[in-house]
């Protein structure tokens, strides 16, 4: 898997993304990251990228051709790589594209190369969007000061799904969202932390009732910080039941 990321901040991305658990699969090989300085890539000659927005108003638009031109750098490097001519998805982080998703995550793995466009001040001219861009994403309801952020959190979920990159003990953890509910509280040594003991099963040693305590706990957390993921969940008697004992 190979991300590119267009960006005015490019040790910021390199930064995030070359620590942990993705700093170490890039090191092994099985991500690579470039970034593309969109300054670089200035029509001016004094190094300027962005002007003044037609029709008025408040900040600075990022100019097409600077954009344009580092895309079109980028892709012929990509497709002097391979043998496959086919052009790769641009991803631009924008609160106003679709909302990002663990199967927005899942569809991304499955490329060999994503391009990332990071925008900042007000936008970007819109006709370099129309363009170049294959997907708009936005990471939520809040507004950020850059795409970059946004970029390295799709780049990070998308990495989790590259296999190899998780070990077996983190993959194990790697379904949470999958079956739509979220995860049960973990605890560690020692027994009694500042005058506040483990659950009790959790030290039974009785395997049967530690799976259900973990079912009735993560089924508890949906139900009280994320209602709505429950309509999509696969719910058995059992679980139907000791919801209803709750509301009881
Ligand atoms: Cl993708 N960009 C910016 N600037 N703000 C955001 C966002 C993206 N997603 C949520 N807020």
């Amino acid at each position: 898997m190979n991300f590119y990321v267009m960006t005015l901040f490019p040790e910021m991305i390199e930064q995030g993304m070359n620590t942990s658990i993705t700093g170490r699969a890039i090191a092994k090989g099985l991500l690579s990251l470039k970034t593309v300085n969109i300054r670089d890539y200035s029509v001016t000659g004094n190094g300027r990228i962005d002007d003044y927005p037609y029709g008025g108003g408040a900040g600075m638009v990022m100019q097409a051709e600077p954009i344009y031109r580092a895309y079109e750098d980028l892709k012929a490097r990509i497709q002097g790589n391979s043998d496959a001519q086919v052009c790769p998805r641009v991803i631009y982080l924008t609160p106003q594209g679709r909302v990002f998703h663990q199967n927005m995550a899942q569809e991304f793995a499955k490329e060999e190369n994503l391009i990332f466009l990071c925008g900042h001040y007000e936008g970007v001219d819109e006709r370099v969007i129309e363009s170049i861009v294959t997907d708009q994403v936005s990471i939520g309801d809040y507004v950020l000061t850059g795409g970059e952020l946004p970029a390295m959190v799709m780049m990070d979920a998308i990495s989790r799904m590259v296999p190899g990159v998780l070990s077996n003990a983190e993959s194990g953890q790697s379904e949470s969202f999958s079956d739509h509910l979220l995860e049960y509280p973990q605890y560690s040594r020692p027994e009694v932390w500042r005058d506040r003991p483990v659950p009790p099963v959790l030290l039974s040693g009785h395997h049967g009732k530690v799976d259900r305590w973990h079912r009735e706990q993560s089924l508890l957390r949906t139900l009280q910080n994320r209602p709505e993921l429950l309509k999509e969940a696969d719910l058995d008697k059992t679980d139907i039941a000791f919801l209803e004992s709750l509301s009881k």
